[in-house]
């Protein structure tokens, strides 16, 4: 299928400057009429074409000027409509389409959730509304009719302001009439119709002005949107506090649905949610689920200014609006609950996603040079790495140009679809600086590896540190330039004292800029050898090989004052522990034991400073992580036994200090989501599972206990959790009773879907191949898929990549079974398969064979053809 360069954009030769939608809604037979206020661009071709974009449309009338056409005038087809010979000046197109939103199981366009109406446009699916010029540099003002059955669809949102609403006489039906001022792209058109409850409240604008803010959700589950509200109202707040960003309509509504492809989206004034990401309960939700809530509130309401107001101009440009919009909702979460924390969690994330991404054969840059299929695209590198791209730049200018900035682009781009260069040009504008190195974060793939040399002259009083750094080769990018990396770096001495040695080269905010294949840094005034603690606060998504030795490491864990560097240092430490026990390699048997006293005495003194940071420390690196660290010939097995053997090593030895720590941190009080209490579960919690990983037997009486008494779902599931780890008996009488108190939640069956899934044992395929069976699933639902099979492909390292080949052949069938129902769900479980090639040859053979069966098949959407062609190639 045909490829799309960023190099052939070129301005559409038409506008469309008004967009008035007539849309009565049917569960079948939904009339779409569109009358559109089309002109030729000055910028365009002069004698060009009108060719809008379609898709599965059923075309019933188009009319020009108020004449109906004749089809000599003009051709169609499911994908298009083309008129060769359009006026050359302004003027009305007319076209009524007819569509089935009942059978749109691709949940792109107008489709239908649990009986009520939604839609979802970006990236392409508003040509399956009408025909279209359906791309984001097309900005146009949209008035919206809506008609539905009364019954049906009480409750009728649109984008924008309520303008008039009322009855059809002598009918059922009823209508709204929605009015957005705000040019918008298509992408960011929505509707709804159905049957939903509300809560809301009012918000008063910085400037004075009243907002009603509203969440709507399914009838009988408000109680459970307060935290939702609440969280919209806080980021509010925040855009205004810190950047200065206000809200411009009388109106915000979020709409939660059940069957929804991604987790949320920013519709101008109509944010339409993934329920997972809206509905909160203590007895229904986690602490990781109501963080997850206030992330993305807050994410979908910052693109209101970040995506709505300044687009982008094309779909190359998808960072501009993601990676910005994911840093600012990191920051509001950071000061909203702790910065520290916060950060480790990011960057946790970033490595288990993206670093993966970037190491696998669907690597791209985080602005991409081309695809197939732009819904491939919505990835862990254009969303995370490019948040990344704008915290260093941060770094790099300091935090006063950084808002000055970002105030100059919101200002000069507002109301436009804008491009990555005019991102960079603002802080080019306001510091003087030439950003253009800086810019090959953009256009440069794969994950950068530093490597640091330390050289301490005791004599001289001196402390060199020599960097080199290289990127490996990604798919189209065989040689790789040197990056702008800003080193974030501090010196520790070995008892922790405070180190005054200076370089130049540093920067009062202590940041080095390594912009060179090679550099060295070097500090005098040393009196003593130092312990470097680089890429404070993680500076700079690269990875690091830094010469410390285990004991080195260890004091930062103690004495460093970067919070970040104190957990890498123990993670750095447990890694190459991780790796020594699964490559059997020799490790001194002194290196566990300094580990684990490590750990033991950081509990005894540190732990209740900050319980989450405690928790976070607590967690060996997962197996993914080792086996992206181990980077080929991975045997997923080893790796398994080996977390299994460090986890008991550590609970065996820490026993008495955790053990006190699971008595003391239990909760006092009714559940609060609050960052606070939540962190002292966090570290109660994984004190429960170190503590089961020691002893067995003992481990299940207490996580038992904690899953028959727990009073709120984090509680509960951390120990179903632990109990999972552990088979026999308890762990499968759990099983039946969980699954019977929640017969009725889904999303709560959603974690027991995920946690069976996850279960790392060989019975686990066949008990997956039952759960398909279970009456909550349904192969239609992206969250049942996602939490029973897209688990089991990427949470389940040793299932999925079985030896025999079986979890990769129950992938790929999964796959090929919903395809052809929702292309963009199908291709997403296929990334799955994005580390085989890391894998030992057997599995490796077993994994291609697997991806070529997919391959082979004659009706692949362009979604899986895409994945499934670059994972191969
Ligand atoms: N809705 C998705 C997001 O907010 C895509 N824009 O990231
Ligand atoms: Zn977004």
């Amino acid at each position: 299928s045909k490829i799309i360069q960023l190099k052939d954009y070129r301005p559409s030769d038409f506008l469309i400057d008004r967009v008035e939608l007539d849309v009565r809604l049917d569960p079948h037979a939904t009339r779409v009429k569109a009358t559109l206020t089309i002109r030729p661009n000055p910028e365009g071709r002069a004698d060009a074409p009108l060719v809008l974009d379609g898709d599965e449309l059923n075309l019933r009338s188009v009319s020009l000027d108020g004449r109906a056409l004749p089809s000599g005038e003009y051709e169609t087809g499911p994908q298009f409509l083309s008129i060769s010979q359009p006026p050359r000046q302004a003027f009305t197109l007319e076209i009524e389409t007819e569509l089935d939103p009942t059978a749109n199981t691709k949940l792109m366009g107008l489709y239908r959730s649990s009986g009520n109406y939604c839609t979802q446009c970006e990236a392409d699916g508003f040509r399956r509304i009408t025909y279209f010029l359906d791309r984001p540099d097309i900005l146009s003002v949209y008035t919206t009719r809506i008609e539905a059955d009364r019954d049906e669809a009480p409750v009728l949102l649109g984008n924008g302001n309520p303008v008039e609403s009322g009855a059809i006489e002598g009918t059922n039906r009823h209508f709204a009439i929605w009015h957005d001022p705000h040019p918008k792209p298509s992408y960011l058109f929505a509707l709804v119709g159905g049957r939903l409850g509300h809560v809301g409240k009012s918000f008063t604008t910085m400037s004075g002005r009243a907002v009603r803010l509203k969440v709507y959700v399914e009838p009988g589950k408000e109680d459970r949107a307060h935290y939702a509200l609440d969280a919209l109202e806080r980021s509010m707040r925040w855009d205004e506090r810190v950047f200065g960003r206000e809200y411009d309509l009388d109106e915000f509504n979020i709409v939660a649905v059940s069957d929804f492809n991604m987790g949320a989206m920013e519709n101008k004034g109509l944010n339409i949610f993934n329920d997972k990401y809206v509905l909160a309960s203590p007895e229904t939700a986690t602490d990781a689920d109501y963080a997850n809530i206030e992330a993305i509130i807050a994410h979908e309401y910052f693109h209101n200014w970040s995506g709505n107001r300044v687009t982008c101009r094309d779909w190359f440009q998808l960072c501009l609006k993601e990676g910005l919009t994911v840093f600012r909702d990191q920051e509001f979460s950071s000061d909203e609950r702790s910065r520290p924390v916060h950060r480790i969690a990011e960057v946790k994330t970033l490595r288990a996603r993206q670093f993966a991404e970037d190491a696998s054969p669907l690597a791209h840059p985080v602005r991409p040079q081309q695809y197939r299929e732009i819904n491939n695209f919505y990835t862990a590198t254009v969303y995370e790495k490019g948040a990344e791209i704008v915290r260093m730049l941060k770094t790099i200018i300091g935090e006063g140009d950084f808002r000055r900035g970002m105030d100059l682009y919101f200002d000069r781009c507002d109301g436009t679809a804008a491009t990555v260069e005019n991102f960079l040009d603002a802080f080019a504008t306001v510091t003087g600086r030439d950003l253009s190195h800086f810019a090959r974060w953009y256009s440069q793939a794969g994950t950068p590896r530093v490597t640091i040399r330390s050289t301490y002259d005791e004599a001289a009083q001196t402390y060199r540190l020599d960097f080199a750094q290289a990127t490996a080769p990604t798919p189209g990018q065989p040689s790789k330039e040197p990056m702008a990396i800003p080193v974030a770096i501090g010196l520790v001495a070995q008892d922790g004292s405070s180190l005054t040695a200076t370089s130049e080269r540093v920067s009062p905010q202590g940041v080095f800029m390594l912009d060179r294949a090679q550099d060295s840094l070097s500090f005098s005034g040393v009196t003593s050898r130092p312990v470097p603690s680089v890429f404070r606060d993680f500076s700079a998504p690269v990875r690091t090989s830094l010469d410390l030795t285990n004991d080195d490491l260890l004091v930062l864990l103690r004495h460093d004052t970067d919070a970040f560097n104190r957990w890498q240092a123990a993670q750095t430490v447990a890694m190459r522990l991780l790796i020594g026990l699964a490559e059997r390699t020799s490790v001194p048997d002194g290196d566990f034991d300094r580990l684990a006293a490590a750990l033991r005495t950081f509990l005894e003194s540190d732990a209740r400073r900050d319980p989450a940071f405690a928790a976070l420390v607590l967690t060996l690196p997962n197996e993914a992580d080792v086996a992206q660290e181990i980077g080929a010939n991975v045997n997923p097995d080893a790796i398994h036994r080996a977390r299994r053997e460090l986890r008991r090593m550590i609970g065996t030895v820490c026993a008495e200090p955790l053990l006190q720590l699971y008595e003391e941190l239990a909760d006092q009080g009714p559940y609060s989501p609050d960052a606070a209490s939540a962190g002292r579960r966090s570290l109660r919690n994984v004190s429960l599972d170190l503590l089961a990983a020691a002893d067995a037997r003992q481990g299940e009486r207490r996580a038992q206990a904690q899953f028959e008494t727990a009073s709120n779902m984090t509680d509960r599931l951390a120990s179903f959790g632990v109990l999972m780890t552990l088979p026999g008996e308890a762990r499968e009488a759990a099983i039946a009773a969980f699954g019977r108190r929640y017969a009725d939640e889904p999303l709560v069956l959603d974690k027991w879907f995920t946690l069976q899934a996850s279960i790392q044992e060989d019975g686990t395929l066949d008990r997956v191949r039952r759960l398909m069976e279970h009456p909550a699933f349904s192969i239609s639902n992206p969250n049942r898929v996602r939490s029973l099979v897209g688990s089991f492909a990427m949470l389940n390292p040793t299932q999925f990549n079985r030896a025999d080949g079986q979890g990769y052949e129950f992938v790929a069938d999964m796959v090929l079974r919903v395809d052809p129902l929702n292309p963009q769900l199908a291709a997403r479980l296929l990334t799955a398969f994005g580390s085989w090639r890391i894998m030992e040859p057997e599995r490796l053979e077993r994994a291609r064979s697997a991806l070529r069966r997919i391959a082979q098949n004659a009706s692949l959407s362009r979604d899986v053809g895409d994945i499934v062609q670059r994972s191969l190639e």
